[in-house]
C-alpha cells in the first residue's frame, strides 16, 4: 500500500514539474496575453497578433493548416514499370512524355513518345535519320495494363505524317481526350528538326481522332493549337498539350517558353468546343508562371496542377477554383517529371473533382551522357495521395530520408569545387 502511495506522489510531482517547464518556455504572458495556443496548428485562426508566416497559414492560399490535413499536399513514390523493352539501353530506343492514363475496356491505356532510331540523339549532327533530340524522329505509341505496373506495348498509334502535314518530322508528347464518344490524341507536330537553323524546340500542336482507344487514328492534318503572334509569349513553342473537359468545354492547357536565358517556361490555356478547334487562348495567359510538363486534374469545383522543375513556383501543387487563377496550395518535392496522371474524372466535368493517386512519368538522360538530347528516357509509375477519396498518411510525410549516397551523387561540379577550395 505504502509503495503505491509513494509512486502516486512521485507521478504527481513529475507531472507538476512538466507543466511548470512547459509554462516556463511559453511566451511571457505580458507580450501575448493569450499567447499562441499550444498543440497542433489551431483549427480556427487564434485571436492574437500573429507573424506573416502564421497569418499565411489561415489567410494564404494553402489548402490545409499543415501537411497532414492538406488534401493538395503529397509526397511522391516511384515504381519501375515491367514489360517495356529498351533494347541495348544505348540511347536508340526511348519512351517519354506519357499521356494521362485512362481506363476503358477493363484496362488502362497510355500513349507516349516512342523513338527507335539508328543512333542516340545528337544535337550537333541531327539529320534525316539522326535525331537532334530525344523526341525527334519520334512516333506516338501506346500500351495497356491491368495493374498500372506491368504494361503490354501495343505499337504505334500515330506515326510521323507525310510531308507537308504538321508532324512529318516528328510527333511527340501526346495527351488524350475522350469527348462525345470519340478519342482524340493531341501531340507536338514538328515540321522541322528541333533546334535546326539555331531555332529552339519550336512546334505547334496537332491532333488525331479515333472511335476506339486502339485506333485506327485519323489525323487532323492541320495545326489545332496555333503558335502565338510574333512577339507574344507562345510565339514559337506550344508544348505538352493537356486537355480536360471543364465547364462544358475543352480546356486545353499547354506549355510555352518565353525566351530569356535561362528560358522562362509558363503554362497557357486554350478553350474550345470542337476537339479539332478552333481553340481560343485565354486573355489572362499565361495562367501558371512556372513548371514544365504540367499535369492538371479536377479538384472540388476547380482544377489543381502539379507544377514542377522550373520557375519561381516550381515544386508546388497549385489550385484554381475557376481553372484560370492558380494559387499555391502546397509546396512539395520529388515531383514526377512529365506526369501523365490517371485522372478518372478528367472528362466527366462533374464539378466535384476527386483528385489523383497515381500515373506515369519519365526519367530522362538515363545514360547520363551530356544533356537529355544525348541519351534516352524510360517511363515509370508515380503514386501519391492527392485524392479526396484516399487517406494515406505515408504520402503526407514531407521529411524525405534519402540514402546519403543519392545526395552525394549530386555533388559539387569541378568549377564549384575549385571555388570552394579557393584555388580559382
Ligand atoms: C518535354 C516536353 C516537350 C518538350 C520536350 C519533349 O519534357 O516539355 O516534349 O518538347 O521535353
Amino acid at each position: 500500500m505504502k509503495n503505491h502511495l509513494f509512486i502516486a506522489v512521485l507521478i504527481l510531482l513529475v507531472l507538476s514539474c512538466e507543466t511548470t517547464k512547459k509554462e516556463s518556455t511559453s511566451q511571457p504572458k505580458d507580450e501575448y496575453p493569450e499567447g499562441f495556443p499550444y498543440g497542433n496548428v489551431p483549427r480556427e485562426k487564434p485571436n492574437t497578433p500573429m507573424s506573416a508566416a502564421f497569418n499565411r497559414i489561415y489567410d494564404g492560399s494553402y489548402t490545409g493548416l499543415e501537411c497532414q490535413s492538406n488534401e493538395l499536399f503529397s509526397t511522391f513514390k516511384y515504381t519501375p514499370l515491367k514489360g517495356l523493352d529498351y533494347g541495348k539501353k544505348d540511347g536508340r530506343i526511348s519512351r517519354r512524355d506519357a499521356s494521362k492514363v485512362i481506363k476503358t475496356n477493363g484496362k488502362y491505356y497510355v500513349w507516349y513518345t516512342h523513338r527507335n532510331t539508328p543512333t542516340p540523339p545528337n544535337a550537333e549532327a541531327g539529320n534525316d535519320t539522326i535525331p537532334s533530340r530525344d523526341w525527334d524522329l519520334a512516333e506516338i505509341w501506346y500500351a495497356t495494363s491491368k495493374d498500372g505496373i506491368t504494361w503490354e506495348e501495343q505499337g504505334v498509334a500515330v506515326p510521323r505524317l507525310e510531308k507537308p502535314y504538321p508532324g512529318w518530322r516528328s510527333v511527340s508528347t501526346p495527351d488524350i481526350l475522350v469527348y462525345k464518344g470519340k478519342y482524340y490524341l493531341y501531340y507536338q507536330a514538328y515540321t522541322e528538326m528541333p533546334g535546326s537553323q539555331g531555332k529552339g524546340d519550336d512546334c505547334p500542336v496537332a491532333a488525331s481522332v479515333s472511335d476506339s482507344p486502339d485506333g485506327p487514328w485519323t489525323p487532323s492534318n492541320k495545326v489545332v493549337v496555333e503558335n502565338g503572334p510574333e512577339g507574344t509569349w507562345d510565339q514559337f513553342i506550344i508544348h505538352d498539350p493537356y486537355p480536360l473537359v471543364y465547364k462544358d468545354k475543352i480546356y486545353l492547357y499547354y506549355k510555352g517558353e518565353m525566351g530569356g536565358n535561362p528560358r522562362v517556361r509558363a503554362q497557357g490555356l486554350a478553350i474550345g468546343e470542337d476537339p479539332f478547334g478552333p481553340f481560343k487562348k485565354h486573355p489572362l495567359n499565361p495562367v501558371i508562371n512556372s513548371g514544365h510538363e504540367t499535369a492538371l486534374f479536377p479538384f472540388k469545383e476547380g482544377l489543381a496542377a502539379l507544377v514542377s522543375r522550373h520557375g519561381l513556383e516550381h515544386n508546388t501543387i497549385q489550385y484554381a477554383p475557376d481553372g484560370v487563377n492558380f494559387e499555391i496550395a502546397a509546396i512539395t518535392s520529388l515531383l514526377p517529371i512529365a506526369p501523365g496522371a490517371h485522372v478518372p474524372d478528367a472528362f466527366t466535368d462533374s464539378g466535384n473533382g476527386r483528385g489523383i493517386t497515381w500515373g506515369l512519368c519519365h526519367f530522362r538522360d538515363v545514360l547520363k551522357v551530356g544533356g537529355n538530347s544525348q541519351s534516352y528516357s524510360i517511363l515509370a509509375r508515380f503514386d501519391c495521395d492527392l485524392s479526396l477519396d484516399l487517406d494515406d498518411p505515408e504520402m503526407k510525410e514531407s521529411d524525405i530520408f534519402n540514402d546519403p549516397e543519392i545526395n552525394f551523387k549530386f555533388g559539387l561540379s569541378e568549377k564549384q569545387l575549385e571555388r570552394v577550395l579557393g584555388s580559382e
